[in-house]
């Protein structure tokens, strides 16, 4: 038995593979709906908490092609579980075992960077469902060597991947889920933290308004473009902010940072200032480049 470590996790995927059934699996009742559709079950992010340290944030499926809501409404409607469950540890991603990966699902990676952003695949896990327990792991893993799109995804997720029969469910099988999430979060102690997450939100906002249409791939690849475009900028502003020179944006902004950086004066308090620990770094590098290419060019101005 794993420790009992609190565990916040959102169960995400594309409808009908069995997340709410997956979420009642590991919270030992039946907390959400669920049932065999031709239509989504789940039309809205619902949490549920057991026993105080396990909270599970069920989510409507992405992917849902038949239903009323496109890709960019489904996405803002997924991004809510993180307003109903700040800070979670885990992002479980449900596929179904038994049945080929559609074209939307070979996507599901792409989809949740632009939902989440990169951080979450830090603490993502694929679950496949509909496994029977009779098929042993040996049997199972040759099945996936046969799917590059499987493959790649597990390898998007850090190798990490589990298995459960949703119906019959073993109890290992829930086990194995646990220990990854413990395995994520260490313990419980590091959970997802998204500063720009409001970015990707107001992003999503203006494509609902712009483009509702097309297919889900030249949106990702649309969306992913705006959304770095759209953090760039959050992140130069901050860089303003944290040099103190207030809310002028413009190309300099970064230089100033660059320079404080590069002459090596404080830059370690600029990067704390401006982010946590985790991207500190990004920052530091960030602001060396910049300055390197400044001086570069005043060089040659001269
Ligand atoms: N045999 C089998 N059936 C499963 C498994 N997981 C889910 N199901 C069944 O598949 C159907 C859909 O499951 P749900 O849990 O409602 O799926 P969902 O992903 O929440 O679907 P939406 O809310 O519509 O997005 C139900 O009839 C479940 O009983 C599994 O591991 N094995
Ligand atoms: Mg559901």
């Amino acid at each position: 038995m794993s420790a009992n470590y609190e565990r916040k996790i959102v169960i995400v995927g594309k409808t009908g593979n069995g997340k709410s059934s997956l979420g009642n699996v590991l919270l030992g009742r039946r907390a959400f709906d669920e049932a065999r559709s031709f239509n989504a079950i789940t039309k809205e992010c619902k949490v549920e908490t057991d026993k105080g340290n396990v909270s599970i944030v069920d989510t409507p499926g992405l992917f849902d092609s038949d239903g009323e809501k496109n890709f960019v409404m489904q996405a803002l409607e997924v991004q809510k579980a993180i307003k109903l469950c700040p800070n979670p540890h885990a992002f479980l991603i449900v596929l179904n075992g038994s049945t080929r990966l559609t074209q939307e699902e070979l996507s599901t990676i792409d989809v949740l960077r632009i939902i989440f952003g990169e951080q979450c695949l830090t603490r993502a896990i694929i679950v496949l469902t509909h496994i029977e327990n009779n098929e042993d792991e040996t049997q199972l893993r040759g099945r996936f060597g046969k799917s590059d799109g499987m493959s790649n995804l597990i390898k998007q997720c850090g190798n990490r991947f589990a298995r459960i029969d949703n119906r019959e469910p073993k109890p290992e099988h829930k086990e194995r889920i646990n220990s990854l999430v413990d395995q994520v979060s260490r313990a419980g102690k590091v959970s997802f933290k998204n500063e720009f997450l409001y970015v990707r939100e107001q992003v999503l906002q203006k494509a609902l308004k712009t483009h509702d249409s097309g297919k889900v791939h030249e949106q990702i690849k649309r969306l992913s473009e705006q959304i770095k475009h759209a953090e760039e900028e959050e992140f130069n502003r901050k860089c303003w902010k944290a040099a103190g020179v207030g809310a002028a944006a413009g190309a300099g902004a970064v230089c100033v940072v660059a320079g404080i950086a590069y002459l090596g004066g404080g830059s370690e308090a600029v990067a704390t200032v401006v982010t946590n620990p985790e991207t500190a770094q990004v920052v530091i590098e960030k602001s060396v480049n910049v300055a390197t290419g400044m001086i570069g060019f005043i060089s040659s101005a001269h």
